[in-house]
């Protein structure tokens, strides 16, 4: 028994493309109290205290604000957490995820 190697002549095409990235998008109601979005920005979307202040007016002044960009699996996970909880509270607030 012997063992042949055989050369083989191709190139192969290795073409990596990056993950697309997600907003997470807050949209701005009259109901969901600002000290709950702060809480959903620090414990959710881990903000400083004054970054979740900041993100949150930016919200109520402008009618949405970005809470982070994620993959898709994690922008999507942190939405439905942040979605359950409001929820769980009876608050009506509302988010998006956009495309970057
Ligand atoms: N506009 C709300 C209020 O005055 C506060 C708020 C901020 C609600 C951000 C939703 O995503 C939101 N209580």
């Amino acid at each position: 028994m012997s063992t042949t190697d055989i050369q083989l002549d191709e190139k192969i095409k290795v073409s990596i493309t990056e993950p697309t990235r997600w907003k997470v998008i807050l949209l701005n109601d009259d109901t969901t109290p600002m000290e709950f979005v702060i809480g959903i920005l620090t414990e959710i979307f881990k903000h400083s205290i004054e970054s979740a202040r900041d993100i949150m007016l930016q919200v109520h002044e402008t009618g949405s604000g970005v809470a982070g960009t994620y993959s898709f699996e994690i922008a999507e996970a942190k939405a439905v957490d942040a979605t359950n909880s409001a929820r769980t509270s009876n608050y009506p607030l509302q988010i998006k995820l956009e495309e970057e």
